[in-house]
């Protein structure tokens, strides 16, 4: 069994708000949770590993794109026992600029991502991954 999917224990998860300008990055989700909406880089911490080597490791994974000047915005503890698939994850979100303001996103893992691309914070796109939107309702802002 690999570590967490099947048993119930909390898991702990880092997410990037990758921004550009007011623009952050999204992929829209290829997964049994969330699937087809809009989402953040990121994905689980691995054992040893700080936040931002986390950070810099998923988003590298996902999109090819170096970051830098990571830092710590928020954490949330979101429960979900009534999913098909009961989940607990501890989310830590991050920011981060690009290293290179140039460089553009590849989709490095297909069958978990339609594609990357820049969103403006004003004009989001629909429907937004659950917990994001339940963030960007509460008011809440990465910049
Ligand atoms: P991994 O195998 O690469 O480690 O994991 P992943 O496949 O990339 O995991 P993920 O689902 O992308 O991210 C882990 C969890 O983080 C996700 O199941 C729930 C939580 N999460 C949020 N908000 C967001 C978000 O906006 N984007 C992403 N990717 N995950 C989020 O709470
Ligand atoms: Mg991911
Ligand atoms: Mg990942």
């Amino acid at each position: 069994m690999e570590n967490g999917e099947s048993e119930l224990v909390p898991r702990v998860a880092v997410v990037v708000y990758l921004l550009k300008g007011r623009s952050v990055l999204l992929g829209r989700r290829r997964s049994s949770m969330g699937d087809s909406t809009f989402a953040l880089p990121g994905g689980h911490l691995e054992f040893g590993e700080s936040f931002e080597e986390c950070a810099v490791r998923e988003v590298k994974e996902e999109t090819g794109l170096d970051i830098e000047k990571l830092e710590l915005l928020t954490v949330t503890n979101n429960v979900h026992l009534e999913q098909p698939k009961p989940c607990h994850y501890v989310t830590i979100f991050m920011r981060a600029a690009l290293a290179d303001a140039e460089a553009k996103p590849q989709n490095l893992e297909p069958n978990k991502c339609d594609g990357w691309d820049w969103y403006e914070w004003e004009n989001l796109p629909k429907p937004l991954f659950g917990p994001l939107e339940k963030m960007v309702k509460s008011g809440f802002e990465p910049f």
